[in-house]
């Protein structure tokens, strides 16, 4: 087995143009890989902490990730060189207690996410291995034997339409999402989404309305009458292209409520059609009536982060029927997926490395979810990059589905493609996740 010999990171920028960090590994027989840390804009409270530089207004008004980069290579490459290169379990061991912090905040979620990731490329690279069958092999380590650890390719739940945070127009809910259900294969599924999204493209100027351009992931951002129009206008594009609404597609919503929420009155504010208050109990009944009226399979955060009580009466109501993933609620961490388990909160965990901040943690987020039933869903954030770990991690570790944005802009589509090569790799043994993933 080979050792760590050397870190390198730098700042490089994310697909919104500001400041992420990149770590480079390398190993001592020269085996070497390369990470980026992604960026979210609808972050959740309890996420891991991305370090800025905080030197506002001389850097990137304050964005500027040059102190996890001196983190990565004063702070973390003396003490880590040197380790075995496929011992990931000790190498995140340590990057937490060098850190030290319950929630990554001295040395940054992004400092240490650059090196677990990079490192595991590097590992790869020495084995000889595509990374996709180096983290499947950590993975199966973690199994017992009759947990089944075979590859599989995700269901894709491809947004649509962006509002709330990643678009600029009136939308409250964040993203509107395609579910190709029907199809059997990855690439059927990913053909299917490509057809229906440039053909929504064309309906949304057909119709005239403003802004048919995109929005941070690649989603169309059009000032529309309400929230539910959206969904009429995916669902008349969708049958259109000839596919039957809820066996060939269906939708899937991200509410991301938590950024509406206001704690202080226990209130969600909508504004697409004017001033809306809804307690919980008002935003349960709309998600229901959107539930009985639409062909929908997945709402993602529909209550806040810290809403459980809501949250378990969400899942009482429509936990038999519909997906209910926690993204902000559970922040890909185990003790946020064990409350929701407990308190029967959710049945969904949205994964996002850099929520949680090593590899090895997010594996125990995944199997922590799949051990007590929870779906899984890998996720991209809204700042990304041409970095395509998470395509590798979700075939990996059979995670079911991935949500990676919009078939445009191409640090969405390097992840898409990533899946394609994967799947050619994987040849007649590829197996695909399909609706089946859903669970509903
Ligand atoms: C989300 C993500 C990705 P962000 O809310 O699920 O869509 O957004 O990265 O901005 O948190
Ligand atoms: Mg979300």
């Amino acid at each position: 087995m080979s050792t760590l010999a050397k870190l390198k990171a730098r700042e490089v920028f994310d697909s919104r143009g500001r400041p992420t960090v990149e770590v480079e590994a390398t190993t001592a027989d020269g085996a070497w890989g390369r990470a980026i840390v992604p960026s979210g804009a609808s972050t959740g409270r309890h996420e891991a902490l991305e370090l800025r530089d905080g030197d506002c207004p001389k850097r990137h008004n304050g964005r500027g990730v040059l102190l996890a980069v001196k983190n990565v290579m004063e702070e973390i490459a003396p003490k880590v060189v040197g380790i075995e290169i496929e011992d990931q379990g000790a190498l995140d061991a340590k990057l937490i207690a060098i850190d030290g912090t319950p929630n990554k905040a001295r040395l940054g979620a992004n400092a240490i996410l650059g090196v677990s990731l990079a490192v595991a490329h590097a590992a790869a690279d020495a084995c000889g291995e595509e990374l996709f069958m180096y983290l499947n092999r950590l993975w199966r380590q973690r199994l017992r034997p009759d947990e089944p650890g075979e590859p599989v390719l995700p269901l894709p739940m491809v947004n649509m339409i962006s509002g709330g945070l990643h678009a600029g127009a009136n939308l409250d809910f964040q993203d509107f999402l395609f579910l190709p259900i029907g199809s059997r294969s990855y690439t059927e599924a990913l053909e299917t989404t490509v057809c229906v999204y440039h053909a929504l493209g064309e309906v949304i100027k057909r119709k005239g309305y403003e802004g048919s351009l995109v929005g941070d992931e690649g989603g169309y951002g059009p000032r529309l009458l309400s929230n539910s129009s959206a969904v009429d206008l995916i669902l008349e594009t969708a049958l259109e292209c000839g596919l039957a609404l809820g066996k060939d597609m269906a939708i899937a919503l991200d509410v991301a409520a938590s950024h509406w929420y206001d704690p202080s009155t226990g209130t969600y504010r909508l504004s697409a059609t004017g001033d809306e208050l809804l307690d919980t109990a008002g935003m349960i009944a709309l998600l229901e009536h959107w539930v009985k009226q639409y062909p929908i399979l997945s709402i993602e955060d529909g209550l806040a982060e810290d809403d459980w009580d809501g949250w378990r009466s969400l899942t009482e109501r429509l936990g038999d029927f519909v997906q209910l993933i926690g993204d902000d609620l559970f922040a890909t961490q185990v003790e946020r997926v064990r409350r929701g388990v407990e308190r029967k909160a959710g049945n969904a965990v949205l994964i996002k490395l850099n929520q949680v901040g090593t590899l090895s943690e997010t594996f125990d987020a995944l199997l922590f979810a799949r051990r007590n039933g929870y779906r899984t869903i890998v996720s991209a954030r809204s700042g990304e990059t041409e970095d395509t770990t998470i395509a590798d991690l979700a075939v990996a570790t059979a995670a079911g589905q991935i949500k990676i944005g919009s078939v445009a802009r191409s640090e969405r589509l390097a992840k898409y493609n990533r899946l394609l090569r994967i799947e050619d790799a994987l040849g007649p043994e590829a197996r695909f996740a399909g609706r089946a993933a859903l669970g509903v």
